[in-house]
């Protein structure tokens, strides 16, 4: 049965101790809506990712079987409308985001890569019958989807990029190679970006079927982090693409740019789900941990690191809402969403190592999540931009003087 706003308020106020996991009571902010896909998706997790993700990521799996089941509840292009996909506001992606990385970052990046850069760049600048191609699928989870942009040796500047996407009558033919790419040994198509020999915004766009002839992806192992998740190499080697392969809308970098946005908007509410799972874990842990004959939630220094991780879960969360409610109101800027990256993965990976010694030795197990989520958030605070990026990305919007050119 759906938990209405005023039986929540209510349990508040005749237990009063507020929710663990809304101190602020930031619900009260969030529409009927927003709360029953919040609530759907954290059962989910609760039910289907929770119980399993220990052996996931001590095997380094990628249950390729959940797929279906987050195109059932809707997750695969959430925020995109038509073609089969969902239509929700930012703020309802932004949520489902939030509890997935509640469960696992490997599991809420998936999502990413497949809706937010995927897809997106298909939505935002596929031609009808791309669009009509492969949307549909990709909403069911029937097709796979990654995204090339990231090069051994093009990360934070992908200008440099050496891919590249020569003419050869009408088609075209491709050559290079792209590290770091999420989902690409299990992909059925690849967006990559490639350079032309165009004069004015030479990079382009093309969807790589990956049975192509040419096209190669490996896994890259073993990783310390990300492990119930896909990273891979990817060779192009003479790829031959017939015209109708490339994106007619996106022109230069802007377009890879603009779904690193979508992505990057994901990650600002996932990390607080991240750091919400580990303030939960620690204060559970604190109340039921006894040393010196009383529970360790009852010293002041473990207290304080529970306040602690409190504030910073509610202060970013706050700015996740914030920022989402700007997206949907039009209004939200490339370096708003750098605020929110930059400081939600800074403080969650904080929160992630102050909660890991709540738990003394047994912090460094899988049985429990912090340190997990801690090195999830390795990766996460690197990918989409490194905090050195976004904070520089802020500062020349502040100083109105780019610093990387
Ligand atoms: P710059 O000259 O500033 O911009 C080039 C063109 O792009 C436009 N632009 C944007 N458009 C939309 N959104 C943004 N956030 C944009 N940022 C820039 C800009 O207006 C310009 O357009 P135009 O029309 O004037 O040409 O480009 P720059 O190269 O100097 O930018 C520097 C910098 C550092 C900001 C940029 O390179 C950057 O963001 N670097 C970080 C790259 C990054 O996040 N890489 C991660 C890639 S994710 C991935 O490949 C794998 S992870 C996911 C997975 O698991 O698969």
């Amino acid at each position: 049965m759906a938990v209405t706003q005023a039986g929540r308020d209510a349990d508040a106020r005749t237990s009063g101790v507020p929710e663990a996991d809304d101190f602020l009571n930031i619900d009260a902010h969030l529409s009927d809506a927003e709360r029953d896909v919040r609530e759907n998706v954290r059962s989910f997790v609760r039910e289907r990712i929770k119980p399993s993700i220990e052996r996931w990521y001590d095997e380094a799996v990628f249950p390729k079987e959940i797929v279906p089941e987050f195109a059932e509840l809707g997750l695969l292009g959430m925020h995109l409308s038509g073609y089969g996909c969902g239509g929700k506001s930012a703020v309802e992606y932004g949520l489902a985001c939030m509890e997935l990385e509640a469960g696992d970052s490997g599991l809420r990046t998936f999502v990413s890569v497949q809706g937010s850069l995927a897809m997106s760049a298909i939505h935002k600048f596929g031609s009808e019958e791309q669009k009509q191609e492969w949307l549909p699928r990709m909403a069911r989870g029937e097709a796979i989807g990654c995204f090339g942009l990231t090069e051994p040796t093009a990360g934070s500047d992908p200008a440099s990029m050496k891919t590249f996407a020569r003419r050869e009558g009408s088609d075209w033919v491709l050559n290079g190679e792209k590290r770091w790419i999420g989902l690409a040994t299990i992909a059925d198509v690849a967006v990559v970006w490639a350079r032309t020999d165009e004069e004015k915004n030479p990079v382009r766009g093309f969807l790589v079927p990956t049975d192509s002839a040419g096209f190669s992806a490996r896994d890259i192992t073993p990783k310390l982090s990300m492990r119930a998740s896909i990273q891979c190499d990817v060779t192009l080697k003479d790829v031959s693409l017939p015209e109708s392969a490339m994106l007619p809308e996106a022109t230069g970098l802007g377009g890879p740019f603009a779904c690193l946005n979508e992505a990057r908007y994901g990650i600002i509410w996932g990390a607080m789900g991240a750091a919400r799972d580990c303030y939960e874990s620690a204060l559970a842990y604190a109340k039921e941990r006894e040393q010196f004959g009383r529970p360790i939630a009852s010293f002041q220094l473990v207290q304080q690191k529970l306040v602690n991780m409190l504030i910073e879960v509610g202060k970013g969360t706050l700015l996740a809402l914030h920022i989402g409610r700007m997206k949907d109101a039009g209004t939200l800027r490339p370096e708003h969403v750098s605020f929110g990256k930059l400081n939600n993965v800074r403080e969650a990976i904080e929160i992630a190592r102050e909660a890991r010694t709540v738990f003394g030795g047994n912090g460094v197990t899988l049985d429990y999540p912090p340190m997990r989520h801690m090195s999830n958030l390795e990766s996460v605070r690197t990918y989409e931009g490194t905090d050195e990026v976004h904070t520089l990305i802020l500062g020349g919007a502040i100083a109105g003087i780019p610093a990387f050119r």
